[in-house]
């Protein structure tokens, strides 16, 4: 049952409870490999149903357009204390609701309608609001964007110097959603200044590696840096900007009022918690798991011959081309849910199907590694997909279910925060 137990719910709403019920058996069956998710822990879920959420609390500590702030200055003070300790950075704000607010913040604080604004293509691994077309940031801005080499699948510095060099944007994003390998801040930076651009660090995927020493950190390259909370780094869903101290306060104007009322204080506490969580010795320990499992999970398939955008792994991402395997990302992706591996299909670089359609699929080992999986598991993972796709290729369902049974009781020797 869900842990902490939801005994008022299940009263006052039993078909909701039963739903969500529902939702935790579901998350301790599958072996989640959702690469932008998580399980956070008890004292994480407990912070985020507090009494906090009956408050408003519009502006920052100190200067607050409503009355009663004694606790919740303090909390969100503490939040910030927390990741400006464990980042190393001059300033947080832990208000931003998630991802996208957060960039869009950025925008608001350091560029008007109209600059040019660069950013990796979301095909190639972006994120949307890195300056994609669909989003406000591609519609609002002139927005540039770079990809990675065909036949590496990894970014050409070289390619993002020229293009810099020739639209001068004043913005230039790194990092995004779907990059199996490590960013190089320092020469992401060395552009930035050599074109006199802000950079600006999106951490949200790999925000847990960083802060436990499994990748290397964006500070002191980058003057702004962006993350949720809720992937790696195993937080509530929530996000963050951390900057240096001379971007501060526009980022904070911009994210209140410039763009959001009341911060979600429930969400302000929990940060504070995983933040605290993610300072211990043990969560260094989680982060290099979390990199071990991916490349153990990588070798693992590129073993039973499935193909890796680049090759493979330095982070917790694998993005696979299925092409090779004669099935597309999405009725892999299904059929495997179905198999009780949870994941999602994804475009790979150069993809020639539609994003609803693509080739490819992206597995993540961030939960797992939670779990407790370990690189001695990730052959067994790959055993899993590999005879779930051919399942499918050959239309054997039964087969299919023959898995999900098998996942099933090979997980329940593994506990998950949240489920009892
Ligand atoms: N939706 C997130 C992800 O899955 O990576 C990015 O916003």
């Amino acid at each position: 049952m869900h842990q902490p137990a939801i005994p008022h719910l299940a009263a006052a709403d039993p078909e909701l409870a039963q739903l969500i019920e529902g939702e935790a058996k579901r998350q301790f069956d599958k072996v989640r490999l959702i690469a932008s998710e998580n399980y956070v822990s008890t004292a994480v879920l407990e912070a985020t149903g507090t009494v906090l959420t009956n408050k408003y609390s519009e502006g920052y500590a100190g200067k607050r357009y409503y009355e009663g702030q004694q606790f919740v200055d303090q909390i969100e003070a503490m939040a910030i204390e927390r990741a400006k300790a464990l980042f190393g950075v001059d300033h947080a704000n832990v208000q931003t609701y998630s991802g996208s607010p957060a960039n869009l913040a950025v925008y608001l604080a350091l560029a008007a309608p109209g600059d040019t604004v660069m950013g990796m293509a979301l095909p190639a691994g972006g994120h949307l609001t890195h300056g994609w077309s669909v989003s406000a940031t591609g519609k609002w801005f002139r927005a540039v964007q770079y990809g990675v080499r065909k036949d590496t699948g990894r970014i050409d510095l070289d390619e993002v110097r020229d293009l810099a060099r020739a639209e001068r944007p004043k913005l230039i994003f790194c990092g995004g959603t779907a990059i199996p390998r490590t960013i190089d801040f320092p020469a992401f930076a060395e552009i930035a200044k050599e074109v006199g651009a802000v950079l600006v660090a999106d951490i949200a995927h790999i925000a847990g590696l960083v802060a436990g020493g499994a990748h290397p950190s964006p500070v002191g390259h980058a003057q702004v840096i962006s993350t949720t909370t809720h992937k790696t780094l195993r937080g509530p869903r929530g996000a963050m900007l951390m900057s240096d101290a001379e971007y501060a306060k526009a980022l904070d104007k911009a994210v209140f009022p410039g763009l959001q009322g009341g911060p979600h204080n429930h969400t302000t506490a929990a940060i504070a918690v995983a933040l605290a969580e993610a300072a211990r010795p043990d969560f260094r320990e989680y982060a290099a798991n979390v990199v071990a499992n991916a490349k153990a999970l990588a070798d693992a398939l590129l073993g039973r011959g499935f193909d890796l955008v680049s090759g493979g792994t330095d982070n917790h991402l694998i993005l696979m081309d299925l092409t090779s395997k004669g099935i597309g990302g999405k009725p892999a992706a299904q059929a495997l849910d179905r198999a009780g591996i949870e994941l999602n299909y994804n475009t790979v670089p150069f993809d020639p199907r539609k994003p609803f359609d693509p080739s490819g699929v992206r597995l993540g080992t961030s939960a797992i590694t939670t779990r407790g999986l370990g690189v001695d598991q990730m052959p067994q993972v790959a055993e899993w997909i590999d005879r779930a796709i051919a399942a499918t290729n050959d239309g054997d369902d039964p087969a299919i279910g023959t898995i999900a049974a098998e996942v099933s009781e090979f997980l329940s020797a593994y506990p998950m925060p949240g489920w009892a």
